[in-house]
């Protein structure tokens, strides 16, 4: 994979970047040439398991926009997961919620760089792989990443979000 430098990443990205930067994240943002605007297309792009590609899932609860980053190897079970969580009904946000409460459009939303912070839960099946890959803001760019670092990025709560 060509290094980014002396490349202008997206302004979104860019952001992301800069968050990543200022937490101590080495991993660096990538943009690819290949859509990675899905979990599928982000691992076949990489060359890695769907598993390993954190999607960053916006939903609505108690009239709340919260972040669930989910293994892409399986689907969130929201009625289990709103009850492990302690929170009311989840329900998946519509396109412009998604932009309104991250900053970012669907496809490409990313575990941070958004105006505030979600509460958020990393999904426990991410603990099977040792290298993570997320969005980085637009459906082009990613960056690599490992599970600690995406609950600490995020001061998540880890919790099981599948089946
Ligand atoms: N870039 C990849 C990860 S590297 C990515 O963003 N994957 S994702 O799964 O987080 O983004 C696609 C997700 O957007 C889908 O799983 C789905 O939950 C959500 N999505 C797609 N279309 C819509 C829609 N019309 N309304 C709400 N959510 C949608």
């Amino acid at each position: 994979m060509a290094p980014q430098e002396g490349t202008t990443l997206p302004t979104r990205s860019a952001e992301v970047a800069r968050v990543l930067a200022e937490a101590g994240v080495t991993g660096e943002v990538r943009e690819l040439a290949a859509s990675t605007r899905t979990a599928a297309e982000a691992a076949e792009a990489l060359g890695c398991e769907v598993g390993a590609i954190a999607n960053s899932l916006v939903f609505l609860s108690d009239e709340e926009a919260v972040l669930v980053l989910t293994s892409g190897r399986h689907k969130v079970d929201t009625t289990a997961l709103a009850a492990r969580w302690g929170r009311g009904k989840l329900r998946r946000a519509t396109p412009e919620q998604v932009r309104e409460a991250t900053g970012q459009a669907i496809g490409g939303v990313a575990p941070v760089g958004h105006p505030r912070v979600l509460p958020t839960v990393v999904d426990a099946a991410l603990g099977d792989y040792p290298r993570l890959w997320a969005a980085a803001g637009t459906p082009h760019t990613v960056f690599p990443t490992t599970f600690d670092e995406l609950l600490r990025l995020t001061g998540g709560v880890l919790l099981p979000v599948g089946p």
